[in-house]
């Protein structure tokens, strides 16, 4: 660990500005003043109405500058927060693209009018889209920083491939960039900045966090927010980092500091960490007014210490500039800021016919006839870690037989999670010591042996650093196939899950794109699952706009579905039922290395003409007993659909099978209230009233958690009989 602390005025007084020539600080100047006249310029749109929202990056000037410095845009990765407009200017962005965003213009660059200002996306830049939850950036960087690192490694994996997501993004990388990170001191507060100082330490990754504390998140002080008031004292244990705390109001103490962290974070030293100590002279945003909870007296404090006046005074003591210099130069971006505040209040604004751009991928279409293959009866037998061959597999092994395979077809693939991997200590492995794990229901046995550590490895126990990692990894052109061990425990991941993956194409106006694929183990009728082992909640997923979500009943299903998951060009949420992993229901023989089956395409499990059941996951083998069963007992032939894929789902299919029965029963195994059958069973009684003889039905668990006894986990899960029952009473009704 190295720590420097830099005395701010011998910094300013020190002639050869710690390399910055005069020019360069001239420049620095010109870019802070900018920036401030940026803010105040949207403060004044704010107040006549023209724009609708304001945050400032007033007081964090001069660390931003000196970053942008420091750092090259287009070769290294940005994930700035939204004080950092100075550093956005620095790295080439213009007044004009920050003020289309203000207006929320149709030519906005950063996101077509869909994100506040200050919301940064410039992908020429490589300044990757950020979003208004703060922290969420944090992991993200990580994932960015390991996709780099993982691309110097294997470069060939940047070859554009044709028939699938990897031709549709220009993947770069540079062997020394370095990504940034910014982040406010409460922010520092957030879980996910531990999950990723943790992850970027144990990494070793050419990572800069930079903290621009300026005491205050809102109105929380630093000392009610960080425990003894200064980040810098807590961090200081984490291993590999080369740590700096500095006056950020200073460019010239900021740049050295920005420069010592790009030159350990090159030579790949390991990660670095500014703690830049700013001011914040205006409110929070101008939704605040921070008179209520500031006295005079602390903001005239603050205002000593204000950049723009102290880098104009430093600028006339050292003689760099004389008075006349500095006013022509203000003047200057008065006129060029004017020019583009007159040239914005023009621009067409953003247009409705655009709004449902973007929330997938205008590529490729995971729904289309590309992803429409047939199983492949004579490809050679599928990869089969015990050794064992046997003509029909379960949908583990035909899910790691698909992971295999398409990890040999793809360098981009990574996959990380706890416990997939086979074993952590490698040189166990290496000695025969150990057989490996590869996750606990063993779905990633066998692929760090095969495919090396780089590709297959153990994060730490943290579901928000999986999700947030693979966004990252993602934006840069990897396909990270990462594993939730259990939905249970997906809520950790939940932001990145809710407010980030999804989002990245559409906020970004197709400036970014992350197509990852999220597997999550699912699922109750585990005898024993209990509470905490046995959650369904995927209609809480199908609720994003932007995630696909596919729920797989068999093996033959899961490995098609799987590969369109890992080739198509959106997010996708991978939903495996446990208690289908190694059932004699759905075996399958291995349908070969490009068995693909589209999204949004129902199966038909079994046909009929007096009823239809909808359903899909481990509810598709109790219905099929039910309606074998009311088949035998009643001569009622009820036709069975699964819808295999959730978001999209087979409307078709639905419609179709609800106007040759006109009775429909929808089944799934999350409680009832609120369900994906909801949804379903409203659109049927919107679309399809005419068609109905009978009211559409639900059968779900009750409206509670999964019990650990047997007896109760059976009565509150739905079961064959209470499928058969709703059967009977609907086919009388
Ligand atoms: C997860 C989340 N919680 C709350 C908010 C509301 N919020 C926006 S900014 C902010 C304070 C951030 O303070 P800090 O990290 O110090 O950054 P600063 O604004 O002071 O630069 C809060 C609470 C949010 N955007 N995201
Ligand atoms: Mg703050």
């Amino acid at each position: 660990m190295a720590t420097t602390k830099t005395d701010p005025k011998l910094a300013a007084t020190r002639k050869n500005y710690e390399g910055l020539r005069h020019q360069q600080l001239i420049d620095a100047y010109r870019i802070m003043y900018t920036s401030r006249r940026i803010d105040d310029r949207e403060i004044m749109l704010k107040r006549q109405q023209k724009i609708f929202f304001q945050i400032s990056g007033a007081g964090h000037e001069a660390i931003g500058v000196a970053a942008g410095f420091a750092l090259k845009a287009g070769y290294d990765w940005f994930y700035p927060y939204y004080r950092d407009r100075a550093l956005c200017l620095a790295l080439g962005a213009t007044p004009y693209q920050m003020l289309l965003q203000a207006v929320g213009a149709a030519d906005d660059p950063s996101s077509g009018g869909r994100q506040m200002p200050s919301h940064w996306s410039y992908p020429k830049l490589n300044i990757v889209t950020g979003s208004s939850p703060t922290g969420t950036q944090i992991l993200q960087a990580v994932g960015c920083a390991e996709a780099g690192r993982y691309l110097s490694a294997h470069p060939d994996a940047v070859r554009e491939v044709a028939g699938d997501y990897r031709q549709f993004k220009d993947v770069t990388f540079q062997q020394d960039e370095i990504t940034y990170v910014s982040l406010g001191d409460g922010t520092t507060s957030e879980g996910e900045f531990w999950e990723a100082m943790n992850a970027v330490a144990i990494g070793r990754l050419p990572l800069i966090f930079v903290v621009e504390d300026n005491e205050y998140a809102i109105s929380v002080p630093v000392e009610a927010q960080t425990a003894g008031g200064s980040i810098s004292r807590l961090v200081t244990g984490f291993p590999g980092f080369h740590f700096e705390e500095v006056d950020g109001t200073d460019p010239v103490a900021s740049y050295a500091a920005m420069v010592r962290c790009v030159m350990h974070c090159r030579a790949r030293n390991g990660p670095a960490f500014v703690h830049a100590h700013v001011i914040r002279p205006y409110s929070h945003s101008l939704s605040d007014d921070e008179r209520l909870y500031r006295p005079d007296t602390e903001r005239q404090r603050d205002a000593q210490r204000d950049p723009i006046s102290r880098t104009q005074m430093f600028l006339l003591r050292e003689g760099i500039l004389d008075e006349k210099g500095i006013n022509r130069l203000e003047k200057q971006v008065e006129d060029e800021l004017q020019e583009a505040v007159d040239r914005v209040l023009k621009a067409a604004p953003a247009t409705p016919e655009t709004v449902r751009r973007y929330i997938y991928s205008p590529n490729l279409d995971p729904t289309s006839a590309v992803f429409d293959t047939q199983p492949d009866s004579t490809a050679p037998e599928a990869f089969s870690p015990d050794g064992k061959k046997s003509a029909t597999k379960t949908m583990a092994d035909l899910i790691n037989a698909t992971l295999h395979d398409e990890m040999k077809r793809d360098e981009r693939i990574i996959i990380f999670g706890e416990d997939v991997a086979d074993c952590s200590r490698e040189q166990y492995l290496q000695q025969k010591m150990v057989k490996g794990k590869g996750g606990v229901f063993k779905l990633t046995f066998g692929l760090q042996c095969e495919f090396g550590s780089d590709r297959v490895f153990n994060s730490p126990l943290a579901e928000a650093s999986i999700v947030g990692r693979a966004t990252g990894m993602a934006t840069r052109g990897l396909k990270p196939v990462v594993e939730i061990q259990f939905f249970d425990y997906i809520w950790p991941a939940m932001m990145q899950l809710r407010n980030e993956l999804p989002l990245i194409r559409w906020r970004s106006n197709n400036g970014f794109s992350a197509p990852c694929v999220i597997r999550v183990a699912i699922g109750g009728y585990l005898t024993g699952g209990a509470i905490y082992h046995s959650q369904c909640g995927e209609s809480i997923f199908t609720h994003i706009p932007g995630l696909r979500v596919v729920f797989p009943s068999n093996a033959l299903d899961a490995a098609g579905l799987l590969r369109t998951a890992i080739r198509c060009d959106d997010p996708v949420l991978f939903l495996e039922h446990k208690r289908l992993y190694r059932e004699t229901f759905g075996r399958a023989v291995y349908p070969g290395p490009d068995y693909m089956i589209p999204f949004g395409k129902a199966k038909t499990v079994q046909a009929g003409t007096d009823l239809t059941v909808i359903t899909y996951g481990a509810v598709v083998p109790r219905a099929l007993q039910a309606a074998q069963k009311i088949e035998r007992e009643q001569g009622v032939k009820v036709e069975l659909i699964d819808l295999r894929c959730l978001n999209p789902f087979d409307w078709e299919a639905i419609a179709e099978s609800v106007r040759k029965t006109n009775r429909v029963i929808v089944v799934y195994e999350d409680s009832l209230s609120w369900g994906y059958g909801a949804e379903i069973a409203a659109r049927i009684a919107d679309e399809l009233f005419s068609d109905l003889d009978a009211p559409v039905r639900r059968v779900a668990a009750i409206d509670s958690f999964v019990a650990y006894q047997p007896i109760l986990e059976n009565a509150i899960l739905p079961q064959t009989a209470d499928l058969y029952r709703a059967m009977k009473e609907l086919t009388e009704f």
